[in-house]
């Protein structure tokens, strides 16, 4: 790909990890980076371009792609699963309107390619729960889940009748200790580690049991990229992959890190973010993801514990 990408969240988990490697790998000036906030991430804002953008105003939004020459768009802009449910009239709008304005660029010419990301919030309390297959039941009791479903509708539709390309995975939660997850389910998998390295124990708004399906900041990073530069006809499914590493419930979360830090103590404390937990699925199937265009995840639960464990304590 010889044009720009331009990456809209940028200031987000995902968001500021996919600039910094999109960055490495084709140069600072390659990757235009932009958020609806100005950046506070020093190292964002000057390893290459970075431009304040609100994903919702479609003429600034035309602006950036043009006076950057920009070809592909990774839109990572999005109300996760718990703040869109305390505000869902937002969530929808900026979750859809959001999509289709960048879809839109992509229908009239003006970018080639998308990288949008679903999640595995499409799933609901009628979906398999172990070793969710790509198709099945999807009845999504959030906002945040329908917003993603009716996207990769969207998507496969602007795929089939208008030859966008637009490509997707259905992110299970994501783990990482470079930016802090926001408004999410799973970010207690995150705040755990902070709390373990700074106060020995951590109070879980989940259930004890909770098993959900997870991924470490660097393979999801990797899946993003390889699937955005996989040759077309390696894409088979237009709507969104499945997407997985490994599962795991706060009970066997704490345990791995308790063998690891000394005296470290979980607690529960459960809040309405059990209830969106509860309906999505303990395990994913992502078979297609392998067969079609080769995603493979590097880290297993223990490496992730390790590594996170290892770069938060030089924080
Ligand atoms: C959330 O918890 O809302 C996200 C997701 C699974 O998409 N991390």
């Amino acid at each position: 790909m010889n044009k720009k990408s331009l990456v809209i969240g940028a200031g987000g988990q995902v968001g500021s990890e996919l600039v910094d490697e999109l960055r490495r790998l084709y140069g600072g000036s390659q990757v235009v980076a932009s958020d609806i906030k100005p950046s506070t991430n020093k190292e964002l804002a000057e390893s290459g371009p970075f431009e304040v953008l609100d994903v919702l105003d479609r003429d600034s939004l035309l602006r950036i792609v043009k006076k950057h020459h920009v070809g592909t768009v990774y839109n990572l802009a999005a109300l996760l699963s718990a703040t869109a449910e305390k505000n869902p009239e937002f969530g929808w709008k900026l979750n859809m309107e959001g999509h289709f304005n960048v879809l839109d660029l992509a229908r009239e010419g003006h970018i080639s390619r998308i990288f949008w990301p679903s999640s595995i919030a499409v799933f609901g309390p009628g979906t398999p729960k172990v070793g969710t297959p790509q198709d099945c039941v999807m009845d999504p009791s959030t906002v945040y889940g329908i917003s993603k479903l009716a996207g990769e509708r969207w998507s496969a539709y602007y795929h089939q009748r208008w030859g966008v390309d637009v490509r997707s995975v259905r992110y299970p939660g994501l783990i990482s200790y470079k930016t802090l997850p926001g408004g999410g389910t799973t970010d207690y998998a995150v705040d755990i580690f902070y709390k373990a390295i700074s106060q020995r124990k951590y109070t879980c708004f989940l259930k004890a049991d909770t098993n959900l399906p997870m991924l470490y900041m660097p393979d999801a990073i990797k899946a993003t990229i390889d699937i955005t530069e996989a040759p077309s006809q390696d894409i088979k499914i237009r709507s969104s992959y499945n997407l997985a590493g490994f599962s795991f419930t706060p009970n066997e979360l704490a345990q791995l890190i308790a063998k690891r830090v000394s005296g470290f103590e979980i607690s529960y404390d459960i809040d309405f973010r059990q209830q969106i937990a509860e309906s999505w699925p303990g395990s994913i199937d992502d078979s297609e993801a392998r067969k079609h265009w080769g995603w493979n995840n590097s880290y297993s639960i223990n490496d992730m514990v390790d590594d996170m464990l290892t770069n938060l304590s030089k924080q």
